[in-house]
């Protein structure tokens, strides 16, 4: 659940009121969210049905196949395996009698691996900016959804700034700085080439001085595997911690679902070096790798605060395990 603690409230993180914008009812909300998770849901919520529905007899045949499902939607091999080893102890002790049992069973087991993943988010603006960076490799969807943040966050009624700390690319400063130009939002910005550290040292300056709610900070997304990508980001946390101890509030890790299995390799080289705290998960529209989602949440253990489903600025939501299961399973439900 995404909450906001305002300047000026002096209440605790958990008596925040849920502030989500007020949006259209959950039914049209889930039908929405199916629609954009169709590959997934066909890949993997009809892929099981069509195994498990209509009672089948509990064999090794039909083991084998969710087995093979399961790794084709994505899901992962440990997690895969988890799962199996969980199903094949309730067959032994005859919990699970047949095919349609073992489908709820599958579900739940599903719900259950993205547990971890699904936790409060706080933005917490009442002491000073809520500051936001935001990481991840080159076209992952970090300045698509740093847009869709900062509509969603001016909704809510909080002053946004953004920092445009990809200095590496003129083109990313420049399509940053449209963007900024035509939502008012103000973009703080150097040459391209300058250190993406002073520019965001920069930003948080005059996000302190001018009070503002949420400073989103934007960085370059060299390939993973480059030391000096690495050593950018562990400097820039360290120069926004001279103003700040506790800034960037959250390392918001961007990660692409389209990567499938590359994804969680990528994650947790990310969290070695800069101490992610958040995830967003994007492209899942148009991809039946949406299967990614359960073996991230199982390898990674972090919250995974919003979801990409579409290029639109709406197109950004806060993550939650109970519909997105839903969304895959039960595609109908929501229509
Ligand atoms: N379909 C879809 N495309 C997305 C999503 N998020 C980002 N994109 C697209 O991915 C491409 C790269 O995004 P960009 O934000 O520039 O990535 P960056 O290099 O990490 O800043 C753009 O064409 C975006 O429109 C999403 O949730 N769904
Ligand atoms: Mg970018």
């Amino acid at each position: 659940m995404l909450r906001f603690l305002r300047r000026g409230d002096k209440s605790s993180p958990d008596s925040a009121a849920e502030q989500d914008t007020p949006l259209p009812s959950k039914g049209n909300l889930l039908q929405k969210l199916s629609k954009r998770l169709t590959k997934t849901s066909q890949a993997l919520g009809d892929g099981l049905g069509r195994l498990l529905l209509g009672k089948k007899e509990i064999d090794d045949e039909l083991l084998e196949e969710i087995e093979t499902q399961l790794l084709m939607a994505d899901i992962g091999i440990d997690t895969t395996q988890r799962i199996m080893n969980k199903l094949a102890g309730g067959i032994q002790r005859q919990a699970l009698l047949n095919s349609d049992a073992l489908y709820q069973q599958l579900k739940d087991e599903l719900v259950l691996t993205l547990k971890p993943s699904e936790q409060n988010f706080t933005i917490d603006c009442s002491a000073g900016p809520f500051v936001i960076l935001v990481v991840g490799v080159n076209g992952a969807g970090k300045t698509t959804t740093i847009g869709k943040l900062a509509k969603r966050f001016q909704r809510e009624g909080l002053s946004v700034m953004l920092a445009a700390g990809d200095t590496f690319r003129a083109a990313a400063v420049e399509q940053l700085q449209v963007w900024g130009e035509r939502n008012d939002v103000p973009v703080v910005a150097q040459h391209s080439g300058s250190d993406s550290a002073s520019v965001i040292f920069d930003a948080l300056q005059s996000a302190t001085a001018k009070q503002v709610d949420v400073l989103i900070a934007d960085t370059a997304g060299r390939l993973h595997n480059k030391d000096n990508l690495m050593e950018e980001l562990k400097k820039v946390v360290r120069v926004m911690s001279k103003i700040d101890p506790s800034a960037p509030q959250e390392v918001l890790l961007v990660l692409d679902a389209t990567m499938g299995q590359n994804a969680v390799t990528q994650a947790e080289q990310f969290k070695q070096v800069v101490g992610v705290t958040g995830l967003a998960v994007t492209k899942l529209d148009g991809t039946a790798r949406g299967g990614v989602v359960f073996a991230i949440s199982e390898k990674l253990g972090l919250p995974i605060r919003f979801i990409g489903v579409g290029e639109q600025i709406d197109d950004l939501r806060p993550f939650d395990q109970h519909e997105f299961v839903e969304a895959i399973f039960n595609p109908e439900d929501g229509q």
